[in-house]
């Protein structure tokens, strides 16, 4: 059983594993998408692999970023722009949309519509089911997620889930994470609305007034999620007595564990609302924090240090065979086998090292990226100079006495250490 390609969804991310480097993830911005990121976080970091998040509005933005570039993992879209993703290149979608395109050559694609299977699911049920071998469940909460993802991709019909968010929901209840009300209330609000207040919106105020002389204001004060569930079947049995139609609120309702004193976050309803909110208002990490639960963003940030560490190791090995000397300063010639994001460190270590000034380049898109770094006691100023010469060749700089950078164009590279030699 399983979903379709699961087993290259989790080959594809052993060889994430065993190549020791991280991965881009690119998500949509609505409540699915950020648990669905938060999931796949929270096993990408079991598995000690960096992740960089990207936060989409749209797919139709996936192609114009860069997806492919390196691996890559997609999320709650891709299913209609399969084919304008780079052939070849190493990709995981997952996703629960309808298909409208055939993915390339090595591009692996995770989607339960592939098995002709079209329930109601949403793409956290289906990073979910994928990953939950790797999710250490006692530890990790991300069964809460996965439901919230659901609830808000309407996913989770009245009767209770099927499917993937079946899945969900069993292994949420097993590790008591997930309450199931079942007659339970589906209504918004069961987390910080009062039920008074609920039962007028859904009945009007005076079935609400009747169930409060009946069953006392204690209860009817509090919201649903406060009550016990027998306090609330045995409300929705006598508003079913007095309003009929009150029926159609009522089915199979979830109340999350959650000790973080936010009453909101016990309703996937509400909780999914938030991180509508957070998504479409900037604040995609703080959504995708928030549906990772108790984990803590510190193990993540060891990831993100531990890749600096090694991005610096590799480079400075790369550092020995590009260093060449100039008048005046060491060069490192980084070019594109340096990432502009440690040329930085990398050229203050090796002017630690060898109490040298050191000029570090490396290509970052059409520019180059320069770093000065001048030792201790010299009488230079690595601001003025990266500011004269890369004026003199058309870039900007400047900085400090002692650390300094620029950007120049790619092609004038040799004029710009020309310029620099006279002024170090
Ligand atoms: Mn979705």
């Amino acid at each position: 059983m399983g979903l379709p390609n699961q087993e290259a969804a989790l080959e594809f991310l052993d060889e994430l594993r065993e190549g020791g480097k991280g991965v881009r993830v690119y998500t949509h911005n609505d409540a699915d998408g950020l648990t669905s990121a938060a999931v796949l976080l929270t096993a990408l970091s079991s598995m000690g692999i960096p992740a960089r998040v990207r936060v989409l509005p749209t797919e139709g933005c996936l192609p114009g970023t860069d997806v492919g570039k390196g691996p890559s993992i997609v999320l709650d879209m891709g299913s209609g722009v399969l084919h304008l993703l780079e052939p070849e290149s190493k990709i995981l979608v997952i996703d629960h949309h309808e298909v409208r395109s055939e993915p390339p050559d090595g591009v692996v694609f995770v989607n339960p519509r592939l098995a002709g299977d079209d329930r109601e699911t949403s793409a956290s049920a289906v990073v979910y089911t994928l990953l939950r071998g790797l999710l250490k469940l006692e530890e990790s909460e991300a069964p809460k997620p996965a439901l919230v993802g659901a609830y808000g991709d309407n996913a989770v019909p009245l009767e209770g889930p099927r499917g993937t968010v079946a899945t969900v929901e069993r292994d949420g209840v097993e590790a008591g994470l997930v309450e199931v009300r079942e007659p339970g209330y589906r209504a918004f609000g069961r987390a910080t609305r009062p039920a008074k207040e609920l039962i007028s919106r859904l009945s009007g105020e005076d079935v609400a007034e009747e169930l409060e002389s009946r069953l006392g204001k204690e209860v009817l004060s509090k919201p649903l999620n406060e009550l016990e569930a027998e306090e609330e079947r045995d409300l929705i049995s006598e508003h079913v007595r007095l309003d009929g139609e009150a029926e159609r609120w009522i089915g199979r309702a979830h109340v999350l564990e959650d000790d973080r004193g936010a009453p909101e976050l016990t309703d996937p309803d509400e909780a999914a609302t938030v991180l509508n909110a957070c998504g479409r208002h900037g604040g995609e990490a703080i959504g995708i924090a928030l549906a990772m639960g108790k984990f803590l963003p510190v193990e993540t940030a060891r990831l993100y240090r531990e890749e600096h560490r090694r991005a610096i190791r590799e480079a400075l090995e790369v550092a020995e065979n590009v260093t060449e000397k100039k008048e005046g300063f060491i060069h490192v010639r980084g070019g594109d086998r340096i990432p502009h994001s440690v040329i930085g460190p990398v050229s203050q270590m090796l002017c630690e090292e060898r109490d040298e000034v050191v000029v570090g380049t490396a290509k970052m898109g059409d520019v180059i990226k320069v770093s000065i770094r001048v030792p201790e006691g010299s009488d230079v100023d690595a601001g003025d100079a990266a500011s004269e010469a890369a004026e003199a060749v058309g870039g900007t700089g400047g900085g400090h006495e002692r650390a300094a950078g620029a950007e120049i164009p790619a092609g004038r590279l040799d004029d710009f250490l020309k310029e620099l030699s006279k002024r170090l």
